[in-house]
């Protein structure tokens, strides 16, 4: 055997972690042994209240019951099926409990197992959609900088994160984006939807003037998430839906963060007036319980999809995996959760307790902005001259060390606790996390 993949417990060369720092991660690891409701519990089992609901996924708090035997029931069950030209109960009844709470119209629902499939899917299915209505020209996919969609080719191709493109060289062709909306200058410190930027949107109009008739769709995150907070300007998307219908491009929203409550409603879209006519989901999905992912499709495109097809397959795309029962379980076993806990109208209540205790944050060393909307916040700290993401990734890791995990992005910290969050756990968050800002001051 080699020394690679020898069992004994403290091997860690094996697993290349992602976007993860390997070798410093090697030198000086934090190993999770478990969770339960608010927290997770290292392998000397030290509490570790959970900042970010894992990574934006776990919307109900860790270890839920009703998931854990969902799964195991199932499993005993069946195992696994294909979906391919065959069907099982528990993938038609995710679909139409997950179908229940998306926007109207939007009631046909395409499985995936991640929030990266459900992008690459998204477009997919947009490309599709204007080829079935007869515009074929329309080959080109708008996202936006500073996106995220995860780490397929179509996701890295419309995402606006340098660091996420620029070892990979060549990507989509016929790929534009939209400028970002982060405008410091007009709305720092803005507590919920900044006022400044609507006019942001506009710029659509300036890629069609550019491209004409050849845009398919564009893909944004309602609330963009990956990249340090950064809640839509007031009147934003609204403009952006506009725009789409005038000249006859879909409109995507990539919800993989947004839903399942974390925006104080069941789906983002909600929350901010605005129904795309495409939207991808996946972690709160299943509570992050087995991964899956969705695409929820307006009946509309469905229906120029399908009804145009020629007798046969209508749409050839599909993962082994779309609709797996194991995850289909957790699925309805956690939107029944959402939906008996009312963890949406939770989020929404305790929001204003979690504004006040990140905005708490204001006048501590390096802060230079803080945002929040729903159960998320942004606090970016000014970098060290030289030495960017340092700050940050200390703050981290004493975190960590004190008890609390964070998610951090270049100098940005975001939290995203998940829904059952309490008012003592919003203080413990933010005290100690005032604490380690306070000891990077230097
Ligand atoms: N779309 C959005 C909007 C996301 O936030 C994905 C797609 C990709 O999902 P998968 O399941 O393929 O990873 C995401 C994922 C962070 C962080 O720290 C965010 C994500 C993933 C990991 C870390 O902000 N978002």
């Amino acid at each position: 055997m080699n020394e690679i993949s020898a069992p004994r417990p403290n091997n860690l060369d094996a697993f290349w972690m992602p976007y993860t720092a390997n070798r410093a991660f090697k030198g000086s690891p934090r190993m999770l042994a478990r969770a339960e409701g608010m927290s997770y519990f290292t392998n000397d089992n030290r509490e570790v209240l959970d900042g970010t609901a894992g990574l934006w996924c776990c919307n109900a708090g860790h270890g839920r019951r009703e998931i854990v035997e969902a799964i195991q029931a199932q499993a005993a069950v069946m195992d696994f099926a294909p979906t391919f030209q065959l069907g099982h109960p528990i993938a038609f009844q995710a679909a139409a409990k997950i179908a229940e709470h998306t926007p109207a119209g939007l009631d046909r629902i395409f499985f995936t197992n991640s929030g990266s499939e459900s992008a690459d899917t998204a477009l997919k299915i947009a490309l599709a959609y204007q080829r079935a209505r007869g515009q074929a020209q329309r080959v080109r996919l708008i996202g936006r900088e500073r996106g995220y969609h995860g780490v397929g080719f179509g996701g890295i191709s419309v995402g606006g994160i340098g660091p996420n493109r620029k070892q990979f060289g060549a990507q989509l062709p016929y790929v534009d984006h939209l400028p970002h909306t982060h405008l410091p200058a007009e709305n720092a410190f803005s507590r919920g939807v900044p006022a400044h930027g609507a006019h942001l949107a506009d710029a659509l109009d300036n890629l069609v003037a550019l491209h004409g008739d050849t845009i398919a769709a564009v893909i944004v995150e309602p609330l963009a998430g990956s990249t340090g907070v950064l809640v839509p300007p007031a009147g934003y998307l609204q403009r952006l839906r506009a725009l789409c219908d005038k000249h006859g491009i879909l409109l995507i929203f990539d919800e993989v963060i947004t839903g399942f409550g974390r925006l104080g409603t069941f789906f983002g879209s909600e929350r901010v007036g605005v129904t795309p006519d495409i939207l991808t989901m996946a972690k709160g999905l299943t509570n992050a319980a087995v991964p899956m992912g969705a695409v929820a499709v307006h009946d509309k495109v469905y229906r120029a999809i399908v009804d145009e097809a020629p007798a046969g397959i209508e749409l050839f795309h599909g993962y082994t995996y779309s609709g797996h029962p194991l995850a289909a379980a957790a699925a309805v076993a956690a939107i029944d959760l959402h939906v008996k806990e009312d963890l949406p109208g939770r989020a929404r209540a305790i929001e204003g307790y979690f504004e006040d205790g990140a905005h708490s944050l204001k006048d501590l060393p390096n802060v230079i902005d803080i945002r929040n909307y729903g159960l998320v916040a942004g606090i970016e700290l000014q970098g060290r001259a030289g030495k960017p993401t340092d700050r940050a990734v200390r703050i981290f890791q004493r975190c960590f060390d004190t008890g609390l995990l964070i998610r951090t992005t270049g100098d940005i910290i975001a939290l995203s606790p998940p829904l059952i969050i309490e008012k003592h756990h919003v203080d413990r968050m933010f005290g100690t996390l005032a604490e380690a800002i306070r000891a990077e001051a230097a």
